[in-house]
């Protein structure tokens, strides 16, 4: 009974402090890409330590209980009954508790997949077959055809590096699906409603959305650059952005 109590004062520990590191590293999270990669990494290094450890213990036992003869014949080693318990719970309860720490975990970065910072900036995108449009906040468009001259194209989203930005979509058309790998996002856009996601551009980067999900026959044609470029520069390029639309 002493043992059982034991064992079980082990495993509500071990259990507390899973969730409580998950909630933990909730706090640190801060953005999409930052919560997935961290979501990532505690499954990989989940199954390499599981794989490690398992690999390593059939391998072990494969060579120590090998047959030595032909006609050997093995016998299991006696066990008590508190001893067959204690084999039984505590192997499901630490699994059981590393599902629940990474379910935790999931559950975080979904959280903060969803919320959108106060403070960010919202661009509305309109998807059709075949471009994206950009519309931000003072009306001022900008899109990317990728049949036009060089220097012709257009831009696609400009955005300021460190604002988050939320994208407030749709589609005229078909389902498209706007996935930006840089940041880790991607959401569906349908006629008739409004989706959202948000990211956060911390540093200067060109990167690029994809259509994500196979619209007809330029599908693989509906792609846009995604520039995060310092805040002064960004200033700059909506009010030409915006005087040239002015200008038609
Ligand atoms: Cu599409």
């Amino acid at each position: 009974m002493k043992k059982m109590l034991t064992a079980l004062t082990w495993i509500g520990l071990i259990m507390s402090s899973a969730i409580a590191m998950a909630s933990d590293s909730a706090g640190v999270i801060k953005d999409p890409a930052e919560s997935w990669k961290h979501l990532w990494m505690e499954v990989m290094i989940d199954l390499y330590i599981m794989g490690g450890i398992f690999g390593a213990l059939a391998i072990y036992w494969l060579i120590k209980y090998r047959a030595k003869s032909p006609d050997a014949v093995g016998k299991g080693p006696k066990l008590t009954r508190s001893q067959r318990w204690a084999w039984a719970i505590v192997p499901c309860v630490l699994f059981l508790a590393d599902d629940l720490y990474l379910g935790a975990s999931g559950w975080s970065a979904w959280n903060v997949y969803r919320n959108v910072p106060e403070n960010a900036m919202e661009v509305k995108v309109t998807g059709r077959m075949w471009n994206w449009e950009f519309e931000y906040e003072d009306g001022t468009t900008s899109s990317y055809d990728v049949d036009g001259d060089e220097g012709e194209k257009g831009d696609g989203l400009v955005v300021p590096v460190g604002t988050p930005v939320v994208l407030r979509m749709t589609s005229e058309d078909v389902v498209h699906s706007f996935g930006i790998t840089e940041y880790r996002v991607k959401e569906d856009l349908m006629p008739g409603r409004i989706t959202y996601i948000w990211f956060y551009p911390k540093k200067e980067a060109e990167s690029w959305v994809t259509c994500t999900e196979f619209c007809g026959a330029n599908h693989s044609r509906m792609y846009a650059p995604i520039k995060a470029v310092p805040a002064a520069k960004y200033q700059e390029w909506i009010a030409k952005r915006a005087k040239e639309e002015a200008e038609g």
